[in-house]
């Protein structure tokens, strides 16, 4: 890790600053060889300098230079980050000088790899730089700021930290059982604290949930027979032409998306081939990425034309996305009632009659998404939760292990037989931070981070 490592660090592309990073023990040195106007090696941290970087005898850019000297920096090590101009040409050109200088190339998320191994911060910090750079909505980056901020980690923290006061009590009394004056520890002292870190990990994991709705919004598809108006929807939540609606049954044959926020949770809406049977190979197809796209989603928004009899195929889909959360539309209500409902035979909540040309009954549609999401109750202003299937699956795995330990201690399971089981549960909660981790989890996530950051 001794290497001195540089990036691009803004995105490629034309604008009117580009920054290239340099990170580590030469990173000064090196851009003070390519650096005219001052003598890098003396200035104080955290100055910017005006000069040009230089190719021998020619200019290649007017820069400005940022210093920042370790540890008071992003990687804990030498930092210095060069203003050029934003065009493709000169960053290209920097970037290539500082190679022949000395630097190697950084691999993506190799600066925020360095912040963690450095100890500067924590993975779910790490993870949560990503999410901040990926963020679209305004409860996005508010949670990105709180899991960088560290909040998210004091989650897991303070669970690790309960059960060290646990696993401690626990060994002053295997030690030392001669102590009068030290609390007992027994089957049925234990079993309560045990219960309350169990009650914990479920309350976490249960407002995961809305962690991840924020993250990754609703994948909500519209589905239905050809010709009831299901592009007319994704057009109508959109307020855009987006998808092309005709009055000919098999109009759509790709998916269309686009995305919208109900109380700013991010619907990613997917606009799908109306399901027939058909002797059209494109439609064919069409048709089956509307099954597989149905199976998907999280939402499914079911479309039925109310001037249309019910049909048998019509049954058997309704039966196909009966355990799954979807909602029954019934559009075109401006024409003659042809649809008889009961014999859908689902709960009338789960009914929302349309008329999309007359612009009835999307309000409708979109209060019944947010109260079917809980979508008011999610905590925006202040949200702190965890929101990756890493740190999740991982929660998981260990409230699976705090429930089996809970039952032994009822069935009188001896103590000191527990404690080993309570200590590998503690080591691996510390994997949802890094406390301890495997090389391999590192490359496997920084792998998914943009290059130069
Ligand atoms: N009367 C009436 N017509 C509607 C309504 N909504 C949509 N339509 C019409 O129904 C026809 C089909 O609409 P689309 O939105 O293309 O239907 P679709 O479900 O996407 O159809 P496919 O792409 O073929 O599967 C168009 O002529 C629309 O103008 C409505 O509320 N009332
Ligand atoms: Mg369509």
């Amino acid at each position: 890790m001794n290497d001195t490592i540089c990036a691009i660090s803004t995105s490629q592309g034309i604008g009117a600053i580009s920054i290239v990073r340099v990170s580590g023990e030469e990173a000064i040195d090196i851009v003070n060889k390519i650096f005219k106007g001052k003598n890098l090696s003396n200035v104080e941290t955290h100055t910017i300098h005006y000069g040009h970087i230089v190719d021998q005898d020619e200019v290649i850019d007017e820069v400005l230079v940022s210093v920042m000297r370790k540890p008071r920096t992003f990687t804990t090590e030498d930092v210095v980050e060069i203003n050029t101009h934003g065009g493709i040409a000169p960053t290209n050109k920097v970037l290539e000088l500082l190679l022949e200088n000395g630097c190697r190339l950084a691999e993506p998320g190799e600066f925020t790899k360095r912040a963690f191994l450095n100890g500067r911060i924590d993975l779910l910090e790490a993870e949560a730089v990503m999410d901040m750079i990926d963020s679209k909505t305004e409860a996005q980056r508010k949670m990105a700021a709180n899991q960088i901020d560290g909040k998210t980690s004091n989650l897991i923290n303070e669970l690790r930290t309960d059960m060290v006061q646990i696993i401690s009590n626990i060994n002053v009394n295997i030690d030392y059982p001669e102590y009068d004056d030290v609390e007992e520890i027994t089957n049925e002292v234990l079993i309560p604290k045990i219960t309350k870190l169990k009650n914990k990990i479920i309350k976490i994991l249960k407002e995961s949930e809305n962690g991840k709705i924020i993250k990754e919004g609703i994948k909500t598809s519209i589905i239905g027979k050809p010709n009831v108006g299901k592009s007319s929807l994704l057009n109508a939540l959109l307020q855009e032409d987006k998808a092309i609606v005709t009055n000919i049954a098999g109009t759509t044959r790709d998916i269309v998306e686009g995305q919208i926020t109900i109380n700013g949770i991010l619907l990613n809406m997917i606009d799908t081939a109306g399901i027939r049977e058909t002797n059209d190979m494109i439609e064919a197809i069409g048709v089956e990425k509307s099954l597989k796209i149905m199976e998907e989603a999280d939402l499914i928004l079911f479309m039925l034309n109310n001037n249309e009899e019910i049909s048998e195929d019509i049954m058997e889909l309704i039966d196909r996305i009966k355990d799954k959360k979807y909602l029954i539309l019934i559009n075109k209500i401006d024409l003659e009632t042809k649809i008889d409902k009961k014999k859908l035979k689902v709960d009338p909540n789960q009914i929302i009659e349309l008329s999309i040309i007359n612009d009835k009954g999307i309000d409708t549609l979109k209060e019944k998404i947010q109260e079917m999401f809980n979508l008011n109750e999610i905590e925006m202003k202040d949200p702190t939760y965890l929101s990756n299937t890493r740190s999740i699956s991982i929660l998981k795995k260990c409230l699976k292990r705090i429930e089996d330990i809970e039952k032994a201690l009822k069935e009188n399971m001896p103590i000191d037989m527990i404690e080993l089981d309570i200590k590998s549960i503690w080591e691996e909660l510390g994997t949802i931070n890094g406390t301890t981790y495997e090389e391999e989890l590192l490359d496997e996530m920084f792998k998914r981070f943009c290059l130069g950051k």
